[in-house]
């Protein structure tokens, strides 16, 4: 039988700057997903890339005093090395540069042109470089005058400086499809997620109004070419949204993986564009006769003590510093677990030591260095046969918070819910510490009459390390296998299949000498750093 299929898609990132550990948010959001996903029996295509053209990267480049193209292609370059020391475990790499996207948008935009959905005009207003936006007066947050108080500039709600702009312009006609877009919303209650954003999509944008959106650009270069009208480049959103179906190959000669994989399961994206992705890239997949995604979802930022963590801001921290002192999953796992997803988070260094500190080192480190330790010295270093065991009156209540912990965390992982499903692996790890301070191994070790309640104990301990191991998987892609290594397990058995209670296998020796794998940190010298 042939799995069901899962399409998860991230932004594609703008290469003008380094990306940070905002940006590696998102992806690592995806990668998780995805890893869940192939776990749990499906055939996962996982996209993510990067968005090449616009005047922002051509003004980067001429900073630079190269060609945007050479400048783009180093990016990328960098882009793709930084997701594979991040371990994301993406099927494709888009780059809107690449021919086959270039093609297929500029088909894509001749189509919507003889249609009658997109017309030449003429566009006024003001345009955000930094936000590649347009906004009309009234969207501005700020607007500066003239001694007669005429507007001759101003900001974007992102502080970003706009400029007025006067060209001509391809329109497309999003007036045309208001209705139809908000019975979809209504018709498809989780289409836009969390459901907050989507209260504010209506009513601050589409309610007022939709204008057309100019949808082309005369005033430089860098972009795709209208062939019928090569003087206009297509507007840098109008090309980026398309990568979501130019990447399965629609409008090439090979539509085999869109067919298989579109509509996406879920669309991956930071709250502040939410508005490309629910108005502008559903009308368009309207006007291009095609299904919608099933979910879009807008997740939160990572703030700093001066606001949303930005390229253009300069207040950015970088993956590639906290892997290398801290190691690939303190970052997944914090990440995942310190923000809510949907929610802000701030980060700061005291949180960040001290979950790294507390979860990681202290309870489930310690969790594994003592069952491994004492399975070392109470059972010659064997994993007992849990059917020959006697059990104590604590093993009932530990093995229900292990089956509830499981039953919850599909759950919450399916609905994109990653810092509760990691809570309730931890409710796990908990129970599991406290039940050796209830059980205390050390005195059932004292005498033989208590030695098959002991076995049990240890039985439990591993049995619920090996279930903690399978549960952290798509976020953490060492600590599992490291488990796994040191309780005497075989990485191959690391399935979900056997992620239920009673499949530890008996017999197995489990290391003599069990490494922290996570090193526990001194707070203060690593705030200090
Ligand atoms: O917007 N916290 O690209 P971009 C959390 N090219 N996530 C953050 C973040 C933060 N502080 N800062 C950035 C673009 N992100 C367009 C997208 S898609 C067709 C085109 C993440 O390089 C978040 O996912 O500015 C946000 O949406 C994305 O990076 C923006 O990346």
């Amino acid at each position: 039988m042939s799995k069901p299929t899962f399409y998860v898609t991230t932004p594609i990132y703008y290469p003008s700057g380094k990306l940070h550990i905002g940006n590696a948010y998102t992806t690592i959001a995806a990668d998780v997903l995805a890893r869940y996903k192939r776990l749990t029996g499906y055939d996962v295509f996982f996209l993510t890339g990067t968005d090449e053209h616009g005047l922002k990267i051509e003004q980067k480049a001429d900073a630079l005093g190269i060609t945007p193209q050479a400048y783009v292609d180093g990016m990328a370059a960098q882009i793709k090395q930084l997701w594979k020391m991040l371990e994301i475990t993406n099927d494709k790499f888009i780059r809107t540069t690449d021919k086959e996207h270039v093609a297929a948008v500029q088909k894509i935009v001749e189509r919507l042109i003889k249609q009658g959905d997109v017309y030449l005009g003429e566009y006024t207003g003001w345009y955000s470089v930094e936000d590649e936006e347009y906004f009309t007066e009234s969207q501005l947050a700020e607007v500066y005058r003239d001694k007669d108080g005429k507007v001759i500039g101003g900001k974007a709600p992102s502080g970003h400086e706009v400029k007025l702009v006067h060209e001509p312009s391809y329109f497309f006609k999003m007036s045309k499809y208001t209705d139809r877009l908000l019975k979809y919303y209504d018709e498809h209650p989780d289409f836009i997620q969390p459901a907050s954003r989507k209260t504010e999509m209506i009513n601050n944008f589409i309610k007022p109004g939709l204008e057309d959106l100019a949808m082309s650009r005369t005033s430089f270069n860098w972009g795709v070419p209208i062939p019928s009208d090569p003087k206009h480049v297509v507007y840098v959103w109008v090309d980026a949204l398309l990568n979501y179906i130019t990447a399965l190959g629609y409008g090439s000669a090979n539509q085999d993986l869109f067919d298989k994989y579109w509509p996406a399961d879920v669309q991956l994206i930071g709250k502040e564009i939410v508005r490309f992705h629910t108005i502008y890239w559903p009308i368009i997949l309207f006007a291009l006769d095609l299904p919608l995604p099933k979910k879009i979802y807008g997740h939160g930022w990572l703030v700093m003590k001066d606001g949303k963590m930005s390229k253009s801001k300069g207040n950015a921290i970088y993956p590639e510093m906290i892997v290398k002192r801290y190691g690939l999953d303190a970052l997944r796992y914090y990440l995942m677990r310190a923000i809510p997803f949907g929610n802000d988070g701030i980060f700061t260094p005291e949180d960040f030591i001290d979950r790294i500190n507390f979860d990681l080192a202290n309870d489930l480190g310690n969790l594994l260095n003592r069952t491994v330790a004492m399975i070392n010295k109470y059972d010659g270093g064997v994993l007992p046969d849990l059917s020959q065991t006697e059990p104590t009156k604590f093993d009932a209540d530990l093995e229900q918070v292990a089956k509830d912990a499981i039953a919850k965390y599909g759950d919450l992982m399916d609905n994109l819910q990653f810092s509760d499903a990691l809570d309730a692996a931890w409710k796990l790890v908990a129970r599991a510490n406290k039940y050796i301070d209830e059980t205390e191994p050390w005195n059932l070790a004292k005498t033989p009459a208590t030695k098959k309640q002991l076995d049990s104990v240890m039985g439990h301990l591993a049995e619920s390390l090996r279930l903690i191991a399978l549960l952290i998987q798509p976020v953490m892609t060492h600590a599992p296998k490291q488990m796994f290594e040191q309780l005497g397990l075989d990485p191959a058995i690391d399935e979900q299949e056997t992620l239920e209670w009673g499949h530890l296998p008996a017999g197995n020796k489990v290391v003599e000498q069990g490494t922290p794998i996570f090193p526990r940190l001194d707070a203060e010298e690593e705030v200090a750093y």
